[in-house]
């Protein structure tokens, strides 16, 4: 709604309430005037970095997803959400359904602080389903003395697939700190998805620290409603500092997915943490010893975000897996937070966005996850268009037309012939990838690379996402190094924005493999899936020129060595119903 229908709705409504005064109208009146009011709230003054395809509430304050889960046929996304503004507040659980995963119809917050146990915020936790096929999901309190309790939730109406009313257990908090524990009362949250041992007691972790220790605690439990402390953490790392949203599953080299509760041969376990001093997540692989409840990292496995694994090496954060029993997969979800000031986001009326989707499974060696969109995107997909075998001579920058490209799912393929060009890494320059892509970003010439793709560019060329690779030769002269970087530093002329660019590197062969980048944009997202989805960095931008049928995409070269676009599919991406 413009400003203008905005201020005709709301001189109605002063007629309506002059016209209908009177004792007998006010009740009924005061109804309509509450819901009308609701309806009248004031159109978010920018509306354009909104999102299509990503998952969004109508308004207000969104950060971590909760809860995941599908049940009977429905896939549920839980979230926290401040129902009273777009900044951090006393926090609820909103509540959204998909029969798709794509297409979300918007319920009643799912719980909203109300007990004693929860009082000061319903902060983050998980969904299990147990036995009977029935959920239950444990989550943080905040209780009424600030300190960080888990408490249970049910459903009241079990046979309504969209689940739309909860109700706590009147036992919350299920589990405290307290004198005899010794736990962080401040530092003390958001239980796992429970597992099933083979002694079929219930297990889940909650994320700690002692001083920089960051800590997973276990409990287990017979009946889910009284857990005991095991004795020993089940993971722990020195230096990492409190451990958010911890998430412990088991995986294998199958893109099936599979139940939290599984054990076996050919099974590996992954363990996520997210960081809150760095705000950060990062994973290791590794193996889950069931006799003793721990889980140990496989060698080589780095336990921090430092060197260490990322789902995303961007924005994304507080994430969470759940098993789809539907599609036989494990379905990731992530907070991507807004890359704004907070009153730039409060006076747009919304802050927060979920990462689209992800199947996650281990790649065929053992060492890293993949990841890709679910495949459900392509029932958004519409105006293919297709390259094949463009040639990319240095300085090349090739437009690819015909589709929105503020709106758009692009698949790219590089091949590189001949690596002589490959610039050495020097001794002096940063092995880590953020500050290496910061030194050496998308318009800073090279031997091989940067190419790849421009998105949401503006047409004077002023404004710019680059996501590009660019090879190095290791120092020995004997392997090569493959960065992907997402440059933000030209993405927005508003200089309010964070423009960091982040980089990754990527386990490509760039001697017998071609290059694999997939992009998916969203106005004022760029999601970027690169090595087929072994490292992916999702930017968050805001576009002042690009905007809309002013974006524009290009693949480019900026390196010395000519290359092929051996293929480039690309598709706008339709409206779905998102709340
Ligand atoms: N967000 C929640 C906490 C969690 C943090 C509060 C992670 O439970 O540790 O909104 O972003």
């Amino acid at each position: 709604m413009n400003k203008m229908g905005f201020l005709r709705r709301l001189i109605c409504l002063v007629i309506l309430m002059f016209v209908h005064g009177g004792v007998n109208m006010e009740t009924e009146g005061s109804h309509i005037v509450l819901q009308d009011l609701e309806a009248l709230q004031p159109p978010f003054p920018n509306q354009t970095y909104r999102t299509s395809f990503h998952f969004q509430p109508p308004k207000n304050w969104m950060n971590d997803p909760n809860g995941p889960m599908v049940y009977k046929g429905v896939y549920h996304l839980f979230y926290q959400y401040n129902p009273k503004g777009a900044d951090f507040g006393k926090i609820s659980w909103g509540h959204s359904t998909s029969r798709d995963l794509v297409n979300w119809r918007a319920h009643i917050p799912a719980i909203s602080p109300s007990q004693p146990a929860d009082i000061n915020g319903a902060w983050s936790g998980s969904a299990t389903i147990l036995p009977s096929g029935k959920p239950a999901l444990l989550y943080t309190g905040h209780d009424s003395r600030h300190r960080q309790v888990q408490n249970m939730a049910v459903p009241k109406n079990a046979s309504d697939p969209y689940l739309q009313e909860w109700v706590k257990s009147p036992r919350n908090p299920l589990i405290a700190p307290d004198e005899f524990n010794k736990i962080n009362a401040t530092s003390f949250r958001d239980p796992t998805t429970a597992w099933q041992g083979r002694d079929g007691r219930w297990r889940i972790l909650i994320g700690s620290k002692v001083n920089r220790r960051g800590l997973a605690i276990l409990y287990r439990s017979k009946d889910f409603v009284n857990w005991v402390q095991a004795r020993h953490p089940f993971h722990s790392a020195e230096g990492t500092g409190m451990w958010e949203c911890p998430d412990f599953y088991p995986v294998s080299t199958s893109p099936s997915g599979l139940d939290t509760s599984s054990l076996g041969s050919g099974i590996k376990h992954v363990m996520k943490v997210s960081l809150d001093d760095t705000k950060h997540e990062y994973y290791t692989v590794g193996t889950y010893d069931h006799a003793r409840d721990k889980y140990i990292p496989d060698k080589g496995s780095v336990d921090s975000d430092v060197g260490g694994l990322r789902y995303d090496y961007g924005k994304f954060y507080a994430s969470k897996t759940f098993y789809d029993s539907l599609k036989g997969r494990r379905i990731l979800w992530g907070w991507i937070n807004e890359s704004l000031p907070s009153t730039e986001y409060v006076k747009q009326g919304w802050s927060g966005v979920q990462g689209f989707p992800r199947s996650v499974w281990l790649d065929k060696k053992g060492k890293q996850l993949v990841q890709w969109p679910v495949q459900e995107i392509e029932m958004m997909r519409s105006n293919r268009v297709e390259m094949h075998g463009t040639v990319l001579k240095k300085g090349s920058l090739v437009e690819v037309t015909g589709i929105n490209a503020a709106q758009a799912d692009v698949e790219a393929t590089f091949k590189v012939r001949g690596l002589g060009k490959a610039e050495r890494m020097e001794a002096g320059w940063s092995r880590e990838p953020q500050v290496l892509c910061s030194q050496k970003g998308g318009t800073v010439r090279g031997g091989i690379g940067p190419f790849g793709l421009r998105v949401l560019g503006s047409k004077d060329g002023q404004e710019h996402t680059s996501v590009f690779f660019r090879v190095f030769r290791g120092n020995n002269n004997t392997h090569f190094v493959v960065l992907m970087c997402s440059d933000q530093t030209r993405s927005s002329l508003n200089e309010k924005t964070d423009k960091t660019s982040y980089g990754a590197f990527v386990d490509i062969d760039p001697v017998r493999e071609e290059f694999s980048l997939r992009v998916l944009v969203d106005h004022s997202i760029v999601e970027s899936y690169g090595g087929k989805g072994k490292a992916c960095i999702t930017s968050r931008v805001y576009p002042t020129k690009a905007i809309g049928d002013r974006a524009h995409l290009h693949a480019f070269n900026f390196g010395l060595q000519p290359l092929y676009l051996s293929k480039l599919t690309a598709w706008s991406i339709k409206n779905p119903t998102i709340n």
